[in-house]
């Protein structure tokens, strides 16, 4: 890979808040509005952008917006600004850091957008993506009743999504994904638990082969990889963990363990793109095809995934939807649109959007300039 260092010579830190076009509802928790750190970086007359996935809560991760500031500013920041670096060396320098994945990411991926503005290459073929257009799927919060979620199926399947995916929890699964089958016997369908379950379920769970789905997404908490292995021995589904798999070493464990089929991969869990390429690997190697997760991100966050996403490792159709499915209106000037179920990497240099300033310091709460 073609590496170049440079220096940043100002860092922008934004948190900026969102309303969500509807509330998202999982088993953790219910997300209103989009609360995020958006990073900027600039060297010379180049500008590069990352987004953070952590939310406010430690819910979906430990992490949160406040330890992610933390981490920026005491470490990130001090190790960036003024410096020679690019992501290798971003990557290396942090690697003492135990934990914090999304933080690293937010700030990792900010620098593979200037490196790539550098090398005046869209992010996508710099990072050795083999795709011209991915496929997407649409992730469908927990709703009120089966009849709206069926509806939503409806409009989705109609706005031509290539995958349904619906979440799950202990009262909202089998006779949800009985009805849900019963109206649309044929379609990609998947159900995620977001660890909803325990092991005391696994006798209940292994009916979740009558659904025919692509797979079942992280069923059981966090740390537990062992009992993932257990059900999988159960069950003709294919497990797919996502929460579990928060970097490249327990990936790779996971699918040893025989505890994970599929890997959904999320960069801004794992910790960024370095990551990412190594699991793409990992799952090359071990015959373990991937899809790129969503954490509803921005048009910012949206375009590493779209990014990261033409990688030959990924096989199953991805979790990023047009921005419009999201918010009312994103903070990029061109919104991301899918065509036919499709979605394009743009082919202007780096990440390819350019952010909507006069929309969004209407969202930003407070700004930090480093320089
Ligand atoms: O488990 O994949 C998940 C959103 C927030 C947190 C966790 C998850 C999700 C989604 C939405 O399923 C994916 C997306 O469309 O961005
Ligand atoms: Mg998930």
């Amino acid at each position: 890979m073609d590496l170049e260092s440079f220096k940043v010579d100002e860092i922008r830190l934004w948190r900026i808040k969102l309303e969500y076009r509807e509330p998202f509802r999982t088993s953790f928790g219910v997300e209103k509005c989009k609360e995020t750190i958006i990073i900027g970086l600039k060297s010379g007359d180049y500008y590069g952008y990352g987004e953070l996935v952590a939310i406010r809560e430690p819910s979906y991760s430990y992490e949160t917006l406040d330890t992610a500031l933390s981490i920026f500013k005491e470490y990130f920041i001090p190790l960036v600004l003024k410096k020679e670096l690019n992501p290798y060396v971003f990557y290396n320098e942090t690697s003492w850091i135990r934990g914090h994945p999304m933080a690293k990411a937010a700030f990792e991926m900010a620098l593979w957008d200037l490196h790539a503005k550098y090398l005046e290459k869209p992010l996508y073929e710099v990072i050795g993506g083999s795709r011209k257009k991915v496929e997407v799927g649409v992730s469908i919060g927990i709703q009120d009743s089966v009849d709206r979620l069926i509806r939503r199926i409806e409009e989705y399947l109609e706005e031509g999504y290539r995958r349904i995916k619906i979440k799950i929890k202990p009262g909202w699964d089998f006779e949800v994904l009985e009805k849900v089958r019963r109206e649309f016997p044929d379609i990609p369908l998947t159900a995620d638990a977001n660890a909803a379950y325990t092991k005391e379920d696994i006798p209940r769970l292994t009916n979740i082969d009558k659904y025919n789905l692509l797979y079942l997404e992280q069923p059981l908490y966090y740390w537990d990889i062992y009992y993932h292995s257990i059900l999988q021995r159960k069950i003709s589904t294919p497990i797919c963990l996502d929460e579990s798999l928060q970097n490249s070493l327990v990936t790779e464990a996971a699918i040893k363990m025989g505890a994970t089929k599929i890997i959904n991969l999320k960069p801004g869990r794992v910790g960024g793109i370095i990551e990412s390429l190594h699991i793409n690997e990992i799952g090359l190697k071990n015959n373990t095809p991937m899809w790129i997760g969503g954490m509803l991100e921005t048009g910012i966050g949206r375009s590493f995934n779209v990014s990261i996403a033409t990688l030959d490792n990924v096989k199953y159709p991805s979790d990023i939807s047009e921005s419009r499915r999201y918010y009312m209106k994103d903070i990029i000037t061109e919104e991301w649109i899918m065509e036919n179920g499709f979605m394009e990497p743009r082919k202007e240099a780096g990440i390819g959007v350019e952010i909507d300033w006069r929309y969004f310091y209407k969202k930003v709460l407070k700004e930090w300039v480093f320089r």
